[in-house]
């Protein structure tokens, strides 16, 4: 049965109520310019007024997204500096280490120095504006500083998470051609050492176009530098001036890229802007955290994927808030990690994803109910969809039915949330993402592209454009038009299924294109079969999700060996690891199985709806085998089944 959670206390002092929001969202609805240009001018402060509002089009013949075309503004002063009179020395951050306890705080006005400093740092190396900068850093303060010292002087930031192998960081640094590296001599997590610099130095063999790499001290660990290339972080910024005039940018320039995996191919740079990017994450943190001030909020995703860039750094610097940076992990060095550091940090809005709720959930109450949690208002869940029980454990255990649950859906490419409730607003479905924010269009389709009405499952596209949209794919606008807009033409195809219920909320029903989300991070399933197909052993691969129950989805591999080679353990081991050093620890399979062949269509096709069934256990009913060419061979793998 489902159940519904009416808005309760929320609503008291919420910035915005049920009314507010049907009259918003009507209000965007019928006049989406006059809306975004006064959202646009209360929410940002600009250099120069922009005088257009929206100029877009997702049709073939005159596509263009483009928004306050003609404004001009800068991010690090919409960050930092426009809080120095009534904030400065408000704590802007909140860092806490891998060890509980290790925690720093630093003031907007000692970030809005740090921020100069190093900007200034950044044109002495020889960057100017447009020039592009590869993060490769741990969870520090200096990954933000870095990140605003970019804005600051029109540099485009493209992070890299931490736990990319060297290749991957060398396949991004070759795709937007960064010419300087920051990183950190090695990373802390869960009380391992991660040997950033090291892998830093393994990529570089790859990338000759790098000239600078600048290294944070953060274990002081014994790295190799290279004379000539590699610099210290504390070296670079002594004595540098904390003068640095904020660039004027215009709110179309690109603010940064974010590589993120697709169905198909190498993953893509994603690029955004920024006026759009800026003012959609920060009004959406207003709006779905209902963020107030002097409180402290927590988003434990990292830098490294589009949660750390929009709720934990621009969202809530925007607005003047306390954010809270984690450089650790949920269950070190215990179960209770999470709720032990909220009481210790006093913090009122707590932001995670369903994968770490489950691994939590599974340990069962006795580490929540340590803590008192008395501090905290909100509860957010994003990355998957959250399962009707994880919602429960979270709402009644962490939250002891106090607070809302906001599970918000977005994408890296929407730069910020699309659809979620509003706490003084919407009531509450567990397991849905609710309703849409205002200006955000919604609509599902079938396979054809007709628009479904009412109560209904299909696929989610948004039908008109929103200021926080990407622009583009680094450097392949081609690729961009065809990821997005060519499926169901005029329309931006999200990759998810849908469902809508009678009382028009939606709910998420996971990814219908070849992406797998594991833990809340997607993969695409062609970058692990590609470098599974890269060992010498293995002739062909077919990756599919499974249901996981910790991961929501984990990896399985369908693996063809070349001739005279023998399946084993031992080789399923390297295997495994073999994908790990590749791309990452979060792209080894889950499972792997040797397989003799591999299901095809006469015209040499996967057929993946198969592997699926299989992969889920599902064998009684794999549908319609008779267009393979080998029916055979389906027997063989149900047979095989790891
Ligand atoms: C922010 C982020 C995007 C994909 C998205 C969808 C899934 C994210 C969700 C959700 C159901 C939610 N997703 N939030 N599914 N409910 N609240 O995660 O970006 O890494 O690009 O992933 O994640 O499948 O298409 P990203």
């Amino acid at each position: 049965m489902e159940i519904l959670y009416p808005v309760g206390d929320a609503a008291t002092g919420a910035r915005i109520d049920r009314a507010g929001y049907e009259r918003l969202y009507a209000e965007a609805a019928r006049d989406p310019e006059g809306y975004w240009r006064d959202e646009a001018r209360r929410t940002l402060e600009w250099i120069t007024p922009f005088t257009q509002v929206k100029d877009t089009s997702f049709d073939a013949a005159d596509f263009r997204i483009s928004w306050f075309a003609d404004g001009e503004l800068n991010v690090a002063a919409n960050c930092l500096d426009r809080h120095l009179a009534t904030r400065g020395d408000q704590v802007a951050i909140i860092w806490e280490g891998d060890e509980p306890g290790e925690t720093r705080r630093v003031t907007y006005r000692e970030l809005h120095a740090e921020v100069c400093r190093f900007a200034n740092v950044l044109k002495a190396n020889g960057v100017r504006k447009g020039d592009r900068v590869t993060l490769y850093l741990p969870m520090i303060v200096e990954a933000a500083v870095a990140m605003l010292a970019c804005t600051r002087i029109g540099a485009i930031h493209s992070i890299v998470f931490g736990g990319f192998s060297p290749d991957s960081l060398a396949n991004r640094i070759q795709d937007c051609d960064s010419r300087l590296v920051i990183t950190a001599d090695e990373g802390c997590r869960g009380g391992k050492r991660i040997p950033l610099k090291a892998n830093v130095d393994k990529a570089l063999a790859h990338c000759p176009g790098v000239e600078r790499v600048l290294v944070v001290r953060r274990t002081g660990a014994d790295i190799a530098m290279v004379e000539g290339r590699d610099v210290w972080w504390h070296a670079a910024v002594e004595g540098v001036d904390a003068d640095c005039p904020a660039e004027p940018m215009n709110a179309e320039d690109p603010l940064f890229i974010l590589y993120t995996s697709g169905s198909t191919g190498k993953p893509k740079g994603v690029l955004h802007t920024t006026g759009g990017y800026l003012l959609w994450s920060a009004a959406t943190f207003r709006d779905v955290f209902d963020y107030r001030e002097g409180e402290v909020f927590w988003c434990t995703a990292d830098v490294g994927w589009v949660t750390g860039h929009s709720y934990v750094v621009y969202g809530p610097l925007a607005n003047g808030a306390t954010t809270v940076m984690f450089d650790g992990v949920p269950n070190y060095p215990d179960h209770g990690r999470f709720w032990e550091t909220i009481d210790r940090l006093g913090v009122n809005i707590f932001y995670t994803a369903p994968t770490a709720i489950r691994a939590l959930m599974r340990e069962g109450d006795g580490w929540v109910a340590k803590s008192s949690r008395r501090s905290l208002r909100l509860l957010g869940s994003v990355g998957e969809p959250i399962n009707p029980e994880a919602w429960d454990w979270y709402h009644r255990v962490v939250g002891e039915r106090r607070c809302p649950i906001v599970d918000t859906w977005w994408q890296t490419e929407t730069g910020g949330i699309l659809i979620a409730p509003l706490p003084g607003a919407t009531d509450l479905k567990p397991g849905s993402a609710t309703k849409p924010l205002p200006g955000v269009r919604p609509q599902l389709v079938d396979a054809e592209g007709a628009v479904l009405e009412g109560a209904t499952e299909g696929n989610l596209v948004i039908a008109d454009s929103w200021p926080g949209q990407m622009r583009t794919v680094w450097n392949d606008h081609e690729r961009f038009f065809q990821t997005y807009f060519s499926t169901y033409p005029g329309k931006y195809f999200t990759g998810d299924g849908c469902r809508r219920d009678a009382d028009g909320y939606y709910w998420i029903t996971g990814r219908v294109d070849d992406v797998i989300n594991v833990s809340g991070h997607r993969m695409g399933t062609a970058e692990v079969e590609s470098a599974l197909v890269a060992h010498p052993k293995v002739a062909e691969a077919a990756v599919v999700g499974m249901p996981h129950e910790v991961k929501g989805q984990g990896i399985y591999a369908y693996v063809t060996l070349n001739a005279g080679e023998a399946p084993s353990d031992e080789l399923r081991a390297e295997l495994r690891s073999w994908v790990r050093s590749e791309i990452g620890p979060i792209a080894s399979p889950d499972a792997l199985q040797f397989a003799p062949g591999l299901p095809k269509t006469r015209s040499g096709k996967i057929m993946r709806r198969i592997l699926r069934k299989i992969a889920e256990g599902d064998v009684s009913n794999l549908g319609d085998t008779s267009t393979l060419a080998d029916p055979g061979v389906v027997e063989q793998l149900v047979a095989g089944r790891v």
